[in-house]
């Protein structure tokens, strides 16, 4: 079983032994334990019974119970929990307002098992009979059934496309009068692939000019409230944006707050506690006196911590970590990266010739590319076969001397059904960097899928794996395949995985990548680009390998060309 269907298991248990009238502490239990396997960075059915034991957390008894789930059997006690309960009931969990209590109540009162089931009550009006059931939660229970099938339960905005439009607010409220600092907080800030919402934070002494300031940006669609410190807008066609403004004497209190994550903050109050403080969003207390609050830095260190980069912030490991019981990462940032490893000419599906990518690679100082165009099974795609693969060179050899760029000579090659490889050896032996990738029949079973990356890994011309998962965000689900012997055979072989940075690909994700970094695999960070500005998407890939621990050592093209090339 993959970690995220054990953690569904035992996520369910939790909800169903709260149905049951379960004791708090038991079902806290399972919810943590869920949580753990959710972002534990390897798969764990590679993992021993003793590892297990170990994770953090997790007594004896959950313990077996992971061990079963991660070996692919079943748990008795989910089993039995499934049995009383039917499958319509958890799917209620998904509303608005409707945790285990209160599903249980509508269970018992009304014998609601299911979402037609809240459609007909709601609609003969008996939620009121009962207690806890008000006409406001009637109202959002209504709604939310209408949204249902429309969109899905929670919109997420690609994290790019969110970026952009919170640079230009920052800039905006900038303006405001009495503005002494704008910052964007909240998973934005964290940098995850995709966020609900903006969240905005100005420190200043004229709250209510900045209020105004920013209720007057142009994009402004609705407003959802606004008072003398807060204030929510929803943007047109876009996302809904939360500001918040504080004084400067809790800027960095509530940077901390408001960045999250909620689990991080969580864990970051139980250690101000556990020291007698009190953290919140206005600064770091024993009693009355402000100990921290000013600044970021000075709050994780009153609490003991090194300052904690914002990417890492998702209760992972991070805060132990910097309390010196491990140590914190020295992350990547994108100016390491000294060449880019993926990127197509319109020799095949690229919108620009050799040379304007060139060009593109030079201005944005990249000391080299690989030129890795497709290889002749994506047809569609005009994809190079081993005699316009020679063609190529010439024309790589010609403009990279006019341009002065180091062009390495690639090419993006299909990992077919079988595994094989849509060129032959020698074709792809001529070649000085290799990406295979697969691009058909992604909806294999795991079996299959793994099996075919492992036998493109085996292959010695292949230095990286391209877009492993293939998944498209918001619109494709990855393929399946077991990442542990994927990491396994790809440390062997000394190959490479790659951090697509289409910013509808984000492949790795950054736990995968964080998986990578354990297992002793090397990362490439790369463009994927299909035109010269694609390039600047690279840092969207560094950004999602900070995210997954990773330092300038985990990836490969942060070494100049020569040590590149070497290490064949
Ligand atoms: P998102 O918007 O779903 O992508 O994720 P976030 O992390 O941006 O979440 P959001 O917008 O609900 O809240 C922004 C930050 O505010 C969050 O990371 C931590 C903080 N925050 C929000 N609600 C709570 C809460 O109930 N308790 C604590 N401690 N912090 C909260
Ligand atoms: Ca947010
Ligand atoms: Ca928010
Ligand atoms: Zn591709």
């Amino acid at each position: 079983m993959r970690n995220d269907e054990i953690a569904r298991v035992l996520q369910e248990i939790a909800d169903m032994l709260e149905m049951t009238g379960e004791n708090f502490f038991r079902v806290r239990a399972y919810r943590n334990a869920a949580r753990t396997v959710q972002d534990y960075p390897a798969a764990l059915s590679g993992l021993s019974r003793e590892q297990i034991d170990a994770l953090p957390g997790i007594g004896a008894d959950l313990a077996e119970k992971i061990a079963t789930l991660a070996a692919g059997g079943e748990v008795p006690l989910h089993a039995r929990l499934k049995k009383t309960f039917p499958a319509g009931l958890l799917e209620l969990r998904s509303l608005p307002g409707l945790g285990p209590k209160r599903i249980k109540l509508l269970h018992d009162r009304l014998k609601i098992s299911g979402l037609a089931d809240l459609r007909r009550a709601l609609a003969a009006g008996q939620l009121g009979a009962i207690g806890g059931f008000g006409p406001k939660s009637e109202e959002r229970l209504l709604k939310a059934l209408e949204a249902r099938g429309a969109e899905p339960a929670e919109k997420r905005w690609p994290r790019h496309e969110a970026a952009a439009v919170a640079h230009e607010l920052l800039e905006w409220i900038k303006a405001a009068r009495g503005v002494e600092n704008v910052a964007i907080a909240g998973s934005l800030r964290r940098g995850r692939e995709t966020v609900g919402d903006i969240d905005l934070l100005a420190a200043a002494t004229d709250a209510a000019a900045v209020m105004k300031r920013f209720l007057s940006f142009e994009a402004v669609e609705r407003r959802l409230g606004a008072g003398e410190t807060k204030a929510s807008v929803v943007l047109r066609g876009g996302p809904q944006v939360d500001l918040r403004v504080i004084d400067s004497e809790s800027w960095g209190a509530a940077l901390v707050y408001f960045t999250g994550s909620k689990a991080h903050s969580v864990h970051l109050r139980k250690i101000a506690q556990g020291a007698g403080l009190l953290l919140n969003e206005y600064g770091l207390f024993r009693g009355k006196r402000r100990l921290a609050g000013a600044d970021e830095d000075g709050v994780y260190k009153a609490l003991g911590l090194h300052f904690i980069p914002p990417e890492l912030r998702e209760d992972r490991g991070e805060i132990e970590a910097a309390s010196g019981r491990g140590h914190l990462p020295h992350l990547i940032s994108a100016g390491d990266l000294r060449g880019d490893l993926h990127a197509h000419s319109n020799w095949t599906d690229g919108r620009a010739t050799i040379e304007e990518m060139a060009r593109g690679a030079r201005a944005r100082g990249l000391e080299y590319f690989a030129l890795t165009d497709h290889s002749r099974r994506l047809a569609m795609a005009h994809g190079l076969d081993p005699a316009r693969l020679r063609e190529q060179r010439k024309e790589i050899e010609r403009v990279a001397d006019r341009v002065g760029v180091r062009i390495l000579r690639g090419i993006e090659v299909d990992i077919l059904d079988d595994g094989a490889l849509d060129l032959p050896d020698r074709a792809l032996a001529e070649l000085e960097w290799v990406v295979a990738s697969v691009h058909s029949r992604l909806g294999e079973d795991e079996k299959a899928m793994t099996r075919r990356i492992v036998r493109a890994i085996k292959n010695p011309n292949v230095d990286s794996i391209g877009h492993p998962s293939n998944r498209s965000i918001g619109k494709r689900e990855p393929s399946h395949f077991d990442l542990a012997e994927v990491l396994k055979a790809a440390r062997d072989e000394g190959c490479a995985l790659e951090v697509n940075s289409q910013p509808d690909r984000l492949d790795l994700t950054d736990t995968d990548c964080l998986a990578a970094k354990h297992a002793g695999v090397k990362l490439v960070i790369t463009s994927d680009a299909h035109s010269p500005r694609d390039f600047d998407g690279l840092s969207g890939g560094v950004l999602q390998a900070r995210r997954g621990w990773i330092e300038p050592g985990d990836v490969f093209n942060t070494l100049p060309v020569d040590a590149l090339l070497s290490r064949r």
